[in-house]
């Protein structure tokens, strides 16, 4: 197994960047994992690899002189010392040209272990949504009963009764589900029309896991009847869910979305009633454009992942 040497130092980290094999960590501190790819081959343009540095770009909160200073937030009219709820930063996970997505994904297991090991919880930037099943693989491995809460205009799921195609980016949650230690999982903002068999499409929208976009506002209590309060919970949020308003940085935009606004109250909701072990968020595509939307509402949709709890 490669070691620390693959991780590449960002131009900007999120909190303070670590070198893997010296990890140092205090109980529950979140640690960021660069993950740069798009190896699937649907992501001709708008690709998520430079996902990473758009969100790290965009993020400014721990950017200060002092890291004794402390951090308020209006919405909670409170505040925390900075040195509480600082992150470390592993930069990131860099590969070789004709790296696959298997290998790829195994080492980026092997840098979630190493960060669980150590007490962390990890926080991958995506990268493309494959990624979720390495990460959710090693914490499922460590953390029995784990629910999933998944944010996503797309169901990112196969239907029909036939063998499971390999893995990528639209059938990641199918290959999830199958996990062991994985006990299910909530489905929240999901809104593009979906291609099947009339039965399986009747099935699909008679589960009780799946709250579509026009029903956001239904999230709290839904989700409570279905994760018992206090459930260990890994959240993965592909950016597509927001509304392309807020975010038109991404492959395949669904309009009719959520707004920042949703989805971070969303996401509190979810931080602060479940044990969160792990999160990501990934397909954010890079732009050219000056200003990239969906790494701004990334970076305020992290720094909610980050405080959640503390606030
Ligand atoms: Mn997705």
């Amino acid at each position: 197994m490669r070691g620390a040497t693959l991780f590449e130092r960002p131009a900007q980290s999120i909190g303070q960047f670590q070198i893997l094999e010296d990890l140092r960590l205090s109980q529950q501190q979140w640690v960021v994992i660069g993950a740069p790819v798009a190896l699937d081959a649907l992501h001709t343009d708008n690709t998520p690899a430079g996902g990473p540095e758009a969100i790290r770009g965009a993020f400014p909160y721990f950017d200060v002189v002092s890291r004794d200073r402390w951090i308020g937030d209006w919405n909670a009219r409170r505040a925390v010392a900075l040195r509480e709820m600082e992150p470390a930063d592993l930069g990131d996970l860099s590969f070789g040209p004709s790296v696959t997505l298997q290998e790829y994904g195994l080492e980026l297991q092997h840098a979630v272990s190493e960060v669980v090991v150590r007490g962390g919880r990890p926080l991958v930037l995506g990268g493309e949504h494959s990624l979720s099943f390495f990460v959710i693989q090693e914490l499922a491995l460590q953390q029995d009963g784990l629910w999933i809460v998944h944010f996503d205009a797309h169901s990112d799921i196969q239907l029909g009764n036939v063998a499971l195609a390999p893995l990528f980016n639209g059938n990641v949650m199918s290959h999830i589900a199958k996990l062991p230690g994985v006990a299910g999982s909530m489905h929240i903002g999901v809104r593009e029309y979906e291609y099947g068999e009339r039965a399986d499409l009747t099935d699909l929208f008679a589960s009780p896991n799946w709250i579509s976009s026009s029903e956001i506002q239904t999230m709290p209590s839904t989700l409570s009847k279905m994760i018992p309060q206090g459930s260990p919970v890994y959240l993965t949020v592909d950016l597509d869910v927001l509304d392309p308003a807020s975010n038109p940085n991404v492959a395949w935009p669904a309009a009719a979305g959520l707004t920042s606004t949703e989805l971070v109250s969303a996401v509190k909701f979810v931080a602060q009633n479940y044990q969160l072990v792990g999160a990501d968020v990934v397909e954010l595509a890079s732009s050219s454009r000056e200003m990239n939307l969906g790494a701004l509402a990334a970076s305020r949709l992290i720094m909610s992942i980050l405080t959640a709890g503390l606030f």
